[in-house]
This record gives structure tokens, C-alpha cells and sequence, in this order.
């Protein structure tokens, strides 16, 4: 079961997509818009997130239309229908150095490399506090590099959902970073990592009792460039050196983190040294079971 957020003529719609199938839950049930509003129902109902949902699919006839024709916009009838952020986040978190990827090559790029193999190795995670909300876009909105970097990349990373300090759901996750800042000075983490458009996630929420177990999913990552492929990498979250329940539990320790709050896992896709991304880029990421996030690149 996978949840998107559409607009349809403006207005917010949280529809269910079964097999091929979709179900407008707010037609059904106005009160229910946003996957929040889901939740915050399932919660009060004390009923597991998919059964609640599962119980509103069952009520209404499916749309005559899929995400897939969405996405296409060939059908000018679906002109007025837009997918958007699966949630808007109160807070986007990052975990760092969580694949042994990551580690090597931050390792590389930095002067003070054994920062890297420290925090890889403890027992405390790397966690960043990436976003308050606003520098965070959803599928096909456009994605950031800084004007003042000279080396930015992709980081794709699978995105739990916290709610009630547990995590409730997954998407796909981009967290996009300044490689040359990041390298600089590990001093200058946050504006390596946390600027306009610095993050993307979606295209739809997976609840955590579909998804199957988050610690066996293939993640794979194309670049295109001038529609030609130019960069292609993938990795699974089984080499992830922690779990993402490890990495949750660590981010509610004395913390209380806003129900709706984003935890990006730390990526283990690392492209070349000798690449960087430019203005008009493309970039896919795919998470199994999850669906394919795409965003453009724009010099912010
Ligand atoms: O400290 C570096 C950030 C690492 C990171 O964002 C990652 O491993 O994904
Ligand atoms: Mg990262």
C-alpha cells in the first residue's frame, strides 16, 4: 500500500494506491487530507495506520485514473491533478557515515579523515538537523546546488517517518550536499548540507507494516544529463552499518521530535570524485517497494 498526496483543482487529496488502483480518501472522509491527518486519526482509533486506511478504500469506487497516467500528462483531463509532498515535514533529520561508502570518501575529501571512521565506528550515530520545513520539495520539484560550491551531489537515502517517536512509514529521500564545503572543514557541515532546495522527498509514503523489512531494499540512482545517462550507482540498505530503528531511537533520546518529523538514513551511493552535478541534471532515485523520486537541478 503506498499513499500520495495530490492536488486536485488546488485542493489537497490523500488518495491510496492498491495494486494499480486508487482510492480518494478525502472524498470519502474530508477530515482526512494529509497523511498526518491519517494518522492522527489511526492513533485516536488506536487502529494500525493500513487498517485504518484499508477501512476507507473499502467505502469508495476507484479513480479512473493512475499515478502513472499522472505522471505522463498526456491526458489533458488530468491537467487539474498535480502530485505533491507525500507530508510536509515539521523537521528533516540526517543520519551521517551510516555505509561503509559514505566513510571511505568522506574520508578522502576531508583534511581531518579519522573524524569519519570515529563516528562510523561508535556507538552514537552522526545526525544533522537538515530542515525546519521549507528547503525540503517533493517528486519533480526542482532540487538545489549552491552557487558558491564547485562540487555538489546527489545523496540518496531511504526516508522514515517519525510519529510518536516511532517510525510510522518510508520514502525516498535525497539529501543533496556541497562535497568541496563539506571537505573544507567538517566545521562547515550545516552550510555544506542545509540551503534552499537542499532536499527532496516522496513520491508516495509506504506505512512501515508494507514495506517489508527496510533493512533488505535495493536502492538504485541514475543522473541524466542532456537525456543521457551519467551517472548510475545502487546499493541496498542491508550494508547500512545501523539499523533505521537504531537510528530513530537515537534521534528521540532526550529530543522530542514533532510528530511528522523526516529521518533520512545516510547514503551508500557515492559517484566519482570527478563528478559533480549542474544545472538541468536530472536525478532519479529508486527504492524498492517504495516507487522512484525525480527531481531537476537548479543553481540556487
Ligand atoms: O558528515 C557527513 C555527512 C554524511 C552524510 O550525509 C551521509 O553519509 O549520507
Ligand atoms: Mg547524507
Amino acid at each position: 500500500m503506498r499513499t500520495y498526496q495530490l492536488l486536485i483543482e488546488g485542493e489537497a487529496h490523500l488518495v491510496s494506491e492498491m495494486g494499480d488502483k486508487l482510492y480518494d480518501l478525502t472524498v470519502a472522509n474530508p477530515k482526512i487530507r494529509t497523511i498526518l491527518d491519517a494518522l492522527d486519526a489511526s492513533a485516536n482509533l488506536q487502529m494500525p495506520l493500513s487498517e485504518f486506511i484499508k477501512t476507507i478504500t473499502d467505502a469508495v469506487v476507484p479513480l479512473p485514473y493512475s499515478i502513472a497516467e499522472i505522471i505522463e500528462r498526456s491526458n489533458p483531463l488530468l491537467d487539474c491533478v498535480k502530485i505533491s509532498i507525500p507530508l510536509q515535514p515539521s523537521e528533516v533529520w540526517c543520519a551521517g557515515v551510516t555505509y561503509l561508502r559514505s566513510m571511505e570518501e568522506r574520508k578522502e575529501e576531508s583534511k581531518t579523515p579519522d573524524v569519519y571512521t570515529r563516528v562510523y565506528e561508535a556507538e552514537r550515530p552522526e545526525l544533522f538537523l537538515k530542515d525546519s520545513g521549507h528547503r525540503t520539495g517533493g517528486p519533480f520539484a526542482p532540487i538545489g546546488i549552491r552557487g558558491d560550491a564547485i562540487w555538489s551531489v546527489p545523496e540518496p537515502e531511504l526516508a522514515c517517518v517519525v510519529y510518536g517517536g516511532s517510525i510510522v512509514g518510508f520514502m525516498v529521500g535525497n539529501d543533496v550536499s556541497s562535497r568541496d564545503i563539506e571537505g573544507a572543514n567538517p566545521l562547515y557541515l550545516a552550510q555544506a548540507k542545509v540551503y534552499d532546495r537542499s532536499c527532496s522527498i516522496g513520491p508516495c509514503f509506504v506505512p512501515a507494516d508494507s514495506i517489508g523489512d527496510p533493512q533488505f531494499l535495493e536502492i538504485i540512482m541514475t543522473v541524466e544529463r542532456n537525456n543521457i545517462i551519467i551517472f548510475h550507482g545502487q546499493t541496498n540498505t542491508n550494508k547500512m552499518v545501523r539499523s533505521c530503528h537504531e537510528l530513530s531511537e537515537w534521534l528521540n533520546k532526550h529530543n522530542q521530535v514533532p510528530d511528522g518529523t523526516v529521518l533520512l538514513t545516510g547514503t551508500g551511493i557515492v559517484p566519482p570524485q570527478d563528478f559533480t552535478l549542474s544545472e538541468g541534471d536530472s536525478v532519479s532515485i529508486s527504492i524498492e517497494n517504495i516507487g522512484v523520486l525525480t527531481n531537476d537541478v537548479v543553481s540556487v
